[in-house]
Formats: structure tokens, sequence, C-alpha cells
């Protein structure tokens, strides 16, 4: 990692219109010149690299992360850690890389806490540097110390990590419990209707989708057979918590509200908001406000509706007359799936809409669509317009704003962490020399070149559809097939001894 001063110089930031703020907020070559931005990470779920209009997504109309991109920095090389969503959160939160943590996959809704408390994440560090932190939207990184009490006091969670205020789906929208949790607490529950939850054993009086297919609005296509809530079966079984329950059709209007909220109550002092959106995860359910607005079917509604929250932030900001004073990342947590479980048309109505782009792969796969994403930042007057080819990753965002904010994290607490903030606001055109990339296997990137090990398995239930063809090494030349159509392993044995001892050297760090 840089040092403070030689990270921030060249940075380059106007000191025009600038409240000076504490000096202790800033790193020292920033005193006096400027204030904290606020910082929205705003992480969009199962969003791939083709489904944006910026990104050359047809079919869909995405005016407001068109406009973020228009008037900010849109990446081509950019990453998420994993091709699924706990292991790609886990490293965008702690800033390490996740199949380096035991038991990092895609968790039920009733797994522990992942995160270590006592190691820096994103929002302690930003914390340390003065910023009122907020999380909203999907958590699935585990809550509690593996045996939750739904009806009391739910810790350790965000709030634990980092975060002064949250509001989180506790796991995903399609398992249980079907709550929301403020700040530990459970919202709208009734304590003479208490919440139990079990992944192993139907467990009440409430119908499933294995027993009452008739009741679903929506069919099934893989699992999600579980108790039904809202119409919809889940992964797994909850009773009680009835007046708890959530509506999946307002859940997205439901969060950026929330996060709206988080903004307007800290407009006069730094803040870092985390927004995880629920869409376009499934059970997709949109809002009638976006059914049928697109032309690729309810994935694409979803995407409307996305964008529709992104906007909520946006417009937000313009009223706080904030804009100017927020540096915005939006992102997703992995590449993109048609059907994820669920039969709800998605497959049928793409109508030539292509969700990974070019690339090969999504989401549970080892290829570029599985982990390359849409990567936007903006921060008027700070960040040029434009595009960056940088390679970066999500993993780097804890060291890059930790940096930012004068509170860089030391190295051997965050090793995987680099800090980008030159390439995250464009000032400089190269970043990282290499990234991993994590679904059941790993590979390494480095320039044109991507090679992936199928050698050693970095652990089951991660997902379980990467397809790595029983080949050891695969090696793809991505500046001539950037679609990974062609092993190139055969021809380039020094490129391939290369990466995998780099890989090798990466992993015993
Ligand atoms: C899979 C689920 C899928 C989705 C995924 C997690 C089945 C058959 N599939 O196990 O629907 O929930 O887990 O998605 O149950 S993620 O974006 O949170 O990683
Ligand atoms: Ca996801």
């Amino acid at each position: 990692l840089c040092t403070r001063r030689e990270a921030l110089k060249g940075l380059a930031l106007s000191a025009s219109a600038l409240t000076l703020a504490p000096k202790s907020m800033f790193g020292e070559a920033l005193a006096g010149t400027t204030k904290l931005p606020n910082i929205v990470v705003i992480l969009s779920d199962d969003v791939g690299y083709g489904d944006l209009g910026c990104y050359g997504g047809t079919g869909v109309h995405t005016p407001n992360i068109d406009k973020l991109a228009k008037g900010g920095l849109r990446f081509t090389d950019a990453h998420s850690d994993a091709a699924t969503c706990t292991p790609s959160r886990y490293a965008l939160m702690t800033g390490e890389y996740a199949w380096r943590k035991p038991g990092a996959h895609i968790l039920p809704g009733d797994a522990a806490l992942l995160i270590d408390p006592a190691k820096p994440s994103l929002a302690s560090t930003l914390k340390r540097a003065g910023y009122a932190t907020g999380c909203v939207g999907k958590w699935h990184m585990g809550l509690g110390n593996g045996n939750i009490d739904w009806n009391g006091d739910i810790r350790p969670g965000p709030n634990e990590v980092g975060f002064d205020y949250s509001f989180i789906i506790p796991a995903t929208p399609d398992r249980v419990p079907c709550v929301y949790v403020e700040n530990h607490r459970v919202v709208g529950l009734d304590p003479k209707d208490p919440i139990v939850v079990s992944y192993k054993e139907n467990i009440g009086t409430d119908p499933t989708g294995h027993d009452h297919p008739e009741l679903l609005k929506m069919g099934l296509s893989d699992g999600h057979d579980g108790t039904i809530v809202d119409g919809i079966s889940r992964i797994g079984f909850m009773s009680g918590g009835h007046s708890a329950r959530w509506v999946d059709e307002m859940m997205e209007k439901t969060l950026a509200r929330k996060a709206t909220s988080f903004i307007e109550e800290h407009k006069s002092q730094p803040f870092f908001l985390y927004f995880a959106t629920s869409d376009i995860h499934v059970p997709r359910d949109p809002n009638n406000q976006f059914v049928n607005t697109s032309a690729c079917g309810i994935r694409c509604d979803a995407i409307e509706q996305l964008d529709w929250a992104v906007g909520q932030v946006m417009e937000t900001l313009d009223k706080l007359n904030l804009t100017d004073d927020t540096l915005i990342v939006f992102s997703s947590d992995n590449g993109p799936i048609v059907d994820d479980g669920y039969a709800d048309g998605s497959v049928e109505h793409l109508n030539g809409h292509k969700p990974a782009g070019a690339f090969r792969g999504g989401k549970y796969t080892i290829f570029e669509g599985g982990t390359r994403m849409p990567f936007i930042t903006s921060w008027p007057g700070h960040i040029q317009p434009g595009t960056s080819d940088a390679l970066v990753g999500q993993v780097d965002l804890l060291a890059s704003f930790g940096t930012l904010a004068g509170v860089p994290a030391a190295e051997r607490e965050v090793p995987d962490s680099t800090n980008q903030i030159q390439a995250l606001l464009g000032k400089a055109k190269t970043g990282r020399e290499y990234i991993v990339e994590e679904s059941t296997v790993l590979a390494i990137r480095k320039g044109q070149w991507k090679l992936v090990d199928a050698n050693q398995p970095v652990g089951r239930g991660h997902g379980s559809r990467t397809d790595t063809e029983g080949v050891e090494y695969q090696l793809y030349d991505l500046a001539h097939d950037i679609s990974e159509a062609n092993n190139v392993a055969q021809t380039h044995p020094e490129i391939v001894r290369e990466l995998a001892a780099k890989l090798k050297e990466i992993r015993a760090q």
C-alpha cells in the first residue's frame, strides 16, 4: 500500500466552494483543502455486465444508471470477488479474498456472522474517519453466533462490524426468515407470534411450496419449495412473525426509502451508505409500476425497478445539494442468471437481451461473466466523465476509501485490498497487476491473460454450476478471445507456469 501522503498527492481535488472539516478527518495531505466526500456504495444483486443501457443492454431502460455513467467513470474491467453473493460481499466488506475464509459460501438465513468484528471492515474504517455509516438492504453475511433468537436481540451483525444504522434483509429475498431486521430487531414483530426458523425440517403450520404448489403465484424450476410467504415459496422453513413478513412487490421501495432517509438524516456530516438492493435477485416480483415496462420480461422489469431505486438516491442527493460532495459507486455482487430457481418467464421473454454481454458464463461460473461487473464511479467535479479499463476489484474499496478518508488500513490487516483510489477517481489508467476470481475454483488475471486453475477447489457450496470441463488449467487470451472460447494453455505453457506460480504465491500469503 502507498503511504497516505503518496496516495493523496495528485488527486488534485478542487478547493473551490468547499467547507473545511476538522483536520482529524483528513489525510494530512488533504487537510485544509477539501472536505471528505460522502460515499454511497450501491451494490445491486445478480446484475450482469450486459444488463444496463450504458453497458450495451438492449430492451431495458436504465436512465438513472446511464446518467450516473455519463457523468462519471464507467469501468470495463472491474470485478466482484466471487461469482456468488456471500463471498463477493464478504470481500467487499472486509478487504479479504473470501476463499481465504472458511465457510464463505452461499449462507442459509440462520448462519452465524461471517465477518470478524475485531478486524477492520469498510464500514468500521470509514467510521474511524468520522463518517456516519448506514447499511440498507441485502446482508447475506450471517448474523448472530449460530443460534439466533429472531424474537430477541439479533447480534452480532452489521452494527457490530462498523455500521451505526442497519435495515436489512437477513439473507436473500428467497430465503427465510422473510422479515426485515433494523438495528438488531425484527421490524413489526408481534411478540405473541414468535418467529422460528429452520433449514432442516418443516416447522409450524404454514403451507410449503412442496406440498401446496396450487397456492403459489410463481412456479418453481429448482428448489425453493419451503415455506410460502406472500404467495412465493422460499428456501427454508419459518413459522410465526406473520405481522413482520415482507411484501415482495414493496421490497425495493421500502429499501430505497430507508436509504434516502439515511441520507436525509445525515446530510450535514460525511456519511457512508452501503445500499445493497434487493433487485434483481429472485424471486423477481417488482412493483406493479414496473411490470411489463421493459421489452425483455420480468427480469428486465426488475432492472428498471433497480434503476428507479438508484434514481431515488440520486434525486435525494440533488435535492439536498449533495451531488457534488458525494462519491457514488454502482456495481453488482456477481454475474447474471436468467433462471435461478423460479419459473418466472425470464428465459422465454429475454428477447435477445444478453445479460453478460459478450462474456462467457455468469453467476456461479469462473468465466468473466461471473465476476466482471458493471462498475461506475461518480463524483462530479472530481471524476472526469469517461471510461476506464483499469483492473480493479470491489475488494479494493476498503484500502482505497480508507486512504481517501485519511485512515489507511495496515497492510497486514487487509492484505488483499489494494489502494486503487487513483484509478477509481480516473487519475490513473491502470489498476491492479493481478486479480483473483472465484467460483468453486479460482482464476487469476494479469493483463490480457486469464488462467483458470481447476486443480484446487475452494470448497463446496460456492455454487454448483461452475464449468471447468475437468481440465486442470485453462488459459484464455482476453485480448483476442473476450468470450473465453479457446483454451490456449497447450500453446503457452510459459504463461500457464507464471500465472499458476503467482496464484500459488497469493494463496500462500
Ligand atoms: C442458490 C439458489 C438460488 C440463489 C442462490 C444465492 C437454489 C436451487 N438456488 O442455492 O436461487 O438463492 O443460491 O444467490 O436453491 S446469491 O446471489 O445470494 O449468491
Ligand atoms: Ca447475488
